[in-house]
């Protein structure tokens, strides 16, 4: 029986009607118990070095995933899977602000110095606090038998949903699909050890049975950045984004350059995608904008590619997704949520979900 079958929904309600009042993240009814996948917002950007308002990244796609249409040309009825979002942690919020408000004038000036210390140990007590929180509520919802999915949040808050799910990786251990501008792999940018521009580094130093992390989009990076993929015996992979604009001049299909980058990843697979991956007219307002980037659809077939190929998405995050800051539109909300929407039907075909799809 396939998880089609599997998700008798106990609501009535009309999927191409219009989202109702007090319903749930894409306008669904589902509780935590009925759902299949559980997102967990993480309302933190302490360290965002030059734009700001990632942590109010997961309200604004709460409220722009009213907007989507339930059925997908992709990946069908992602919602019978059941989709809920949890609440947000205020308290995860306020201590983001905190954070913020000290390292503002170390990141204005370009980086911490020798007094600047004590302001550190500070915004990385916050930013570990945060990390055990989201290993908590990743624990928890992994535990629960559910599929989890961060909301961020600046690219620091994925660290304990990492933890959490190579925790429950198989002996070939987790692989990371990476899909981004930067390949965040700085050691303690500007002095805060958990910065947004450090996951990765963190990642590769901290949990070791992450054995693989393939970047995907990368056009932002500094040598150092690029001697530790160069030093990693192959468990970092990066395709730069003109790599790709290359192949694809020369005249090799995006199917099959997806099927050859998801191809070193092991069977089992967390997936983090920074929204700036993406060209910036489809995130004007994310916190490090790079020109160039992936088109929308190249996205979301590479997801498609993973989901076909055989493996096991146990997490995945979306983060640096910032709405406006006079919020006069919602365009990178409205992005956001339609890209949360492909990640989660890309975990639902790659969960056990029928192949036989469209
Ligand atoms: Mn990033």
């Amino acid at each position: 029986m396939s998880n089609d079958d599997r998700r008798q929904s106990p609501h009535d309600f009309d999927p191409d009607a219009a989202a109702q009042p007090g319903t749930g993240v894409f306008g669904l009814p589902f509780t935590f118990e009925e759902s299949g996948c559980v997102l967990v917002p993480a309302p933190f950007d302490a360290t965002t070095s030059y734009g700001g308002g990632a942590s109010a990244g997961p309200e604004a796609i709460r409220t722009a995933s009213a907007q989507v249409d339930l059925f997908d040309l992709q990946f069908g009825r992602i919602y019978q899977w059941g989709l809920f979002m949890e609440e947000q942690d205020e308290a995860m919020l306020a201590q983001s602000k905190q954070a913020r408000a000290l390292a503002a004038p170390i990141i204005e000036k370009g980086g911490a110095e020798d007094a600047d210390a004590p302001v550190l140990e500070k915004v990385n007590r916050a930013s570990e606090a945060m990390n055990r929180a989201v290993e908590a509520n990743f624990e928890r919802v992994l535990k629960a038998g559910k599929v989890p999915g961060l909301v961020g949040g600046d690219h620091s808050t994925p660290f304990g949903a990492i933890r959490a799910c190579a925790a429950k990786a198989g002996p070939a251990g987790l692989g990371i699909l990476h899909v981004d501008a930067h390949m965040d792999l700085r050691d303690a940018f500007e002095g805060f050890v958990w910065s947004h521009a450090s996951i990765m580094f963190n990642v590769l130093e901290r949990i070791p049975s992450v054995t693989r992390l393939v970047q995907v989009g990368i056009r932002d990076f500094g040598e150092g950045e690029l001697n530790v993929m160069k030093g990693s015996n192959g468990r970092v992979v990066t395709h730069f984004d003109l790599d790709l604009f290359r192949r694809a001049s020369r005249g090799e299909s995006w199917q099959s350059t997806c099927e050859q980058m998801i191809e070193p990843l092991p069977k089992d697979v967390y997936v983090s995608f920074d929204i700036d991956a993406l060209d910036p007219s489809l995130c004007p307002n994310t916190g490090t904008p790079v020109p160039g980037g992936l088109s929308f659809n190249q996205a979301c077939v590479l997801l498609e590619v993973l989901a076909r190929s055989g493996r096991r998405v146990i997490g995945f995050d979306l983060n640096e997704v910032c709405p406006a800051a006079d919020g006069a539109n919602e365009w990178d909300a409205n992005v956001g949520a339609r890209v949360l929407y492909k990640l989660c039907g890309m975990a639902w075909r790659a969960n056990g979900a029928s192949k036989d799809w469209a």
